[in-house]
């Protein structure tokens, strides 16, 4: 039988629906949407969606702590990363890119892996995925095809390792990592990250995706974006206990064929 833990490795994510209740949800949006409001945007009228996206810190509090720290999501990061092994933390974290209705290019849409750690104001990644367990897409509305989805290369995870090692433990620009992938990679099946406001997409932090546009649904998209931290790169040693993120990151490498 396939496990969970089978399609993370094949696929490099899985889907949690109801990661977050509803109730959550709605005290989350409604915090959002003082953030928006906050950068003259009301999230009921479309004659202030002037921009296709706007992006912001995802606020912290309490609110989102519940969001971050709900039962589903810390059952599969304990799975994913083992038990106790990752960094709890008292909300969500990353950004959120809030995108409107638009035709426009929202300047920010290319194939990229999101980096881990600062190097002199860039955001670094390496192959041991120095800081960063997880990649965690949380949606905040409903998102359907229409609704600018990020869309993934499934699999694509696989092909990254093998990038990322030459540059040893310094690591690399994250903007600099999709256009050293093959094109094989980016004739993988491609996946929508849609769902119902609540659903969780829990990646490997390797996951290549990207933001979609145009968006042609009816409302604002929120979406959050947090690394789920891991507090010492991966050891990447075969006799060593590895996690499933660490033994997708070997079976990149060709190291382990399991
Ligand atoms: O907004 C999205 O759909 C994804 C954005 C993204 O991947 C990013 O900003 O790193």
């Amino acid at each position: 039988m396939t496990t969970a833990i089978d399609n993370f490795l094949a696929d490099g994510f899985v889907t949690v629906r109801r990661a977050v209740a509803p109730g959550v949800v709605r005290a989350c949006v409604a915090l959002i949407e003082e953030e928006l409001r906050a950068r003259g945007i009301d999230p009921r009228n479309r004659v202030t969606w002037t921009k296709p996206v706007v992006r912001f810190p995802c606020p912290e509090g309490p609110t989102f702590a519940a969001a971050g720290t709900s039962p589903a999501l810390c059952t599969v990061y304990d799975q994913l990363l083992g038990r106790g092994r990752w960094i709890p933390r008292q909300g969500v974290g990353g950004t959120i890119p809030v995108r409107f209705p638009s035709t426009s290019d929202p300047g920010d849409a290319g194939w990229h892996i999101d980096g881990s750690y600062d190097v002199g104001g860039q955001w670094w990644v390496n192959v041991q995925s120095r800081g960063r367990g997880l990649l965690a897409l949380f949606l905040f509305s409903d998102v359907g095809d229409q609704d600018a989805p990020t869309e993934i290369l499934v699999g694509s995870h696989l092909d990254v390792p093998r990038v990322l090692a030459p540059f040893g433990a310094r690591g690399v620009w994250n903007g600099d990592v999709a256009r050293e992938l093959p094109a094989s990679t980016f004739r993988r099946v491609r996946a929508h990250a849609t769902g119902r406001a609540g659903d969780v997409y829990v990646c490997h932090p390797f996951l290549v995706h990207r933001a979609t546009w145009p968006h042609r649904g009816s409302g604002p998209r929120i979406l959050a974006q947090p690394a789920i931290e891991y507090p010492q790169p991966f050891a990447l040693r075969e006799d060593s206990d590895v996690c499933a993120v660490e033994r997708a990151i070997l079976r990149g490498l060709e190291r382990r064929d399991s």
